[in-house]
């Protein structure tokens, strides 16, 4: 974000997301300190540079007093941030509730916790009602700070209802919206109560856009299956509107990572890192510490290499680095447990008094250390059960140009669609795949390793943030404009 206030003045992009590109923390009564947050959505919209972009969101902190609200609108103008106030009650069940533990597992394959089922069921329509609450409380804000000719992009699984209020307000806004996350399979969708007021809600935007066209076509199945609507090459129609739907891949700002690698004290990392770990091969993880990341499973499959590879057990050393994330939630504890206890037994079987085979950081790296990481990695780790995208692939093959190291990657993560031929592509629950997998890394001959780098770097450093944001928006401009002619025809 400090990048989008310096940006010369074009068309103004009004970008709503649950939450704020900055986390917000009280000083006093009247002062606020304002810190970057990690997340994929943050980081590919930091490569967002061709629009005069506001942020309207969350600010992640519950502020019950006028002083303190008037404090912090006022912190977050600077940054070209407009909060919107969400109180305790309805950040437990629009945020905690419907949003992380209905539609994250949901959409994710992954059903919901088994203890959790039935008391979920019961309190399912007060968590769905908080969050229509929640999502016309953003259209609120939104509506307060629009002005004719504005594009309104949201984002994400939170705001899934934010399309149809914001329609209701000004028909004429142009509205799009885009799924940071997968959108599963139809027979998936189906299971939800609200499964049709979110599938009409979300068709009230004129741009609908995925990651991949496998989750496009799955939103545009629901749609006739569950709502009856037909299904056109170019989205869904129904009585003759439009909603365009299609597939806008995400990328990162790949010049940052690749301008970073030459700063004094980003080689000052790397020479410390190639010092600590030299004579053996780093094979790195970095993810949020989520159930979809497969961290559990990387480090299975990670013990499993070592008990198959005796004469590589002193030769490779795994850094896991795990952002926690919703650390209240007993899942997200259990979780953390669990990794916690894989890793002190391998260790405990694998390690000797001078060296372990995983070094496992629950914690978020600065820029600069992730990018040394990066540079110094001969494999990296993605087994992801299922992801969106996962951007972490895409800054690994960004920071590997003089190093050429491999990419094993979740066939079930969207970026295998875009890396798939120069990454390993494996199974996350198939250890023994994984496993065979990391043998292929560490042993692959150097011209493979070149041409399988050249493949992805091309990808990463051409398809960036960048280029998926103004895409986007000139695809909303034009349907507007489409839509407009039809009506006049
Ligand atoms: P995330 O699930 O957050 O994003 P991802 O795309 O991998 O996943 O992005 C994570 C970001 O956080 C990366 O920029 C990474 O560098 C950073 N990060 C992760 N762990 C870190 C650590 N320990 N220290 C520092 N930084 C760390 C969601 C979807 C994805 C989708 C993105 C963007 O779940 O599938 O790719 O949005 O659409």
């Amino acid at each position: 974000y400090e990048k989008l206030d310096v940006r010369p003045l074009r068309q103004r992009l009004l970008v709503v997301a649950n939450r704020l590109p900055v986390s917000a923390v009280r000083r006093g009564e009247d002062s606020w300190s304002l810190e970057i947050s990690a997340g994929g959505l943050v980081t590919a919209l930091l490569g967002v540079k061709e629009f005069e972009a506001r942020w309207i969101g969350w600010a992640g902190v519950n502020v019950p007093d006028e002083v303190g609200q008037k404090a912090l609108t006022k912190a977050l103008a600077e940054k070209r941030c407009i909060p919107v106030f969400l109180d305790e009650e309805i950040v437990h069940q629009y945020y905690n509730g419907y949003c992380n533990n209905i539609l994250w597992p949901l959409f994710h394959y992954l059903g919901l916790p088994q203890e959790d089922r039935l008391a979920t069921t019961r309190s399912f329509q007060s968590q769905f009602a908080a969050y229509k609450k929640a999502n016309q409380m953003f259209a609120d804000v939104v509506n307060q700070h629009y002005e004719e000719g504005d594009v309104v992009w949201c984002h994400d699984y939170h705001l899934m209802y934010l399309p149809k209020c914001l329609k209701e307000y000004n028909n004429n806004m142009k509205v799009g919206w885009f799924l940071h996350t997968p959108f599963p399979s139809s027979e998936i969708h189906r299971t939800l109560p609200s499964r049709s007021d979110l599938l009409r809600s979300v068709l009230a935007a004129d741009l609908v856009g995925f990651h991949t066209y496998d989750y496009a076509r799955h939103f545009v199945s629901a749609c006739t299956r569950i709502l009856g609507l037909e299904g056109t090459p170019e989205g869904v129609e129904d009585q003759g509107r439009l909603t365009r739907v299609a597939a806008f891949p995400i990328g990162i700002d790949s010049d940052r990572f690749i301008r970073a690698l030459e700063l004094p004290k980003v080689q000052e990392h790397i020479k410390e890192l190639k010092e600590r770990f030299a004579g053996r091969k780093v094979m790195l993880g970095v993810d949020r510490l989520d159930m979809i990341k497969g961290i559990p499973q990387k480090i299975l499959a990670f013990e499993k290499f070592l008990e198959e590879n005796s004469i590589w057990r002193d030769k490779v050393v795994l850094l896991q680095i795990a952002v926690p994330t919703r650390t209240d939630v007993p899942e997200y504890q259990k979780l953390t447990s669990q990794v916690h206890e894989i890793v002190g037994r391998i260790n405990g079987r694998f390690g000797t008094l001078t060296a372990v085979p995983i070094h496992h950081l629950d914690r978020s790296l600065d820029f600069h250390a992730l990018c040394a990481l990066y540079a110094v990695t001969d494999v990296a780790l993605v087994t992801s059960l299922r992801d969106g995208m996962n951007l972490v692939s895409y800054e690994f093959v960004a920071c590997q140009d003089s190093k050429k190291g491999v990419l094993i990657l979740s066939e079930f993560a969207g970026a295998a669609q875009s890396l798939g031929a120069g990454a390993i592509l494996v199974n996350p629950w198939n250890i023994t795949e994984v496993a065979d997998s990391i043998l292929q890394a560490l042993t692959m001959p150097p011209e493979e390793r070149e041409k399988r780098h050249r493949h992805n770097f091309v990808h990463v450093t051409t398809h960036t943030a960048q280029e998926w944001a103004e895409t986007f928006v000139s695809e909303l401009d034009d349907t507007v404009i489409e839509a407009k002619l039809r009506t006049k025809q």
